[in-house]
């Protein structure tokens, strides 16, 4: 399927969640904030309105790529935040590869302004966009973007 095609279907827009995500609200406030993950997950459905959306988060790297080969079949578009493993991860560079619709990478940090080791992510050269450093605020603003970028449901 092109990338124009799956535009127009209304497939689900997978919102995928990489390791330590799950402690979002007592991890690092300082950097990530005291918002928890079900509190983004709620922000995201928000802004996805009537759209299909699905909102996961696992801690192992085998489960993210089995969500990004099956987000090859039922997705619109993904929007990823790799977290940690965004900077080791060839793997799931390797699948995000074969995802024929819009890639968003997300990472509620702005990773260019953290530690050396958090600034290169293996994931950026093969995604559509890359939002860093909007806090728990990227992901309903990711949903946004990737609602519009889809362009109208078919009815
Ligand atoms: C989340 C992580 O877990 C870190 O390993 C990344 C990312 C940054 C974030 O900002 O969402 O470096």
């Amino acid at each position: 399927m092109t990338k124009a095609a799956s535009r127009r279907t209304s497939k689900q827009i997978y919102v995928l969640n990489g390791p330590n995500l799950n402690r979002l609200g007592l991890r690092e406030p300082e950097i990530y904030g005291t918002t928890t993950l079900a509190e983004i997950e709620a922000l995201c459905r928000e802004a996805a309105g009537r759209h299909p959306l699905e909102f996961r988060q696992s801690n192992a790297e085998h489960q993210l790529i089995d969500w990004i080969h099956e987000a090859i079949d039922q997705a619109s578009g993904v929007i990823i935040n790799p977290a940690g493993l965004s900077f080791r991860s060839i793997p799931i560079l390797d699948a995000l590869k074969m995802f024929p619709g819009p890639i968003f990478e997300l990472h509620i940090s702005n990773i260019h302004r953290r530690e050396e080791i958090y600034r290169h992510s293996l994931m950026s050269p093969v995604v559509t966009a890359v939002l860093a450093g909007l806090g728990p605020d990227g992901y309903p603003t990711a949903v946004a973007a990737m609602l519009r970028r889809l362009g109208p449901r078919r009815a």
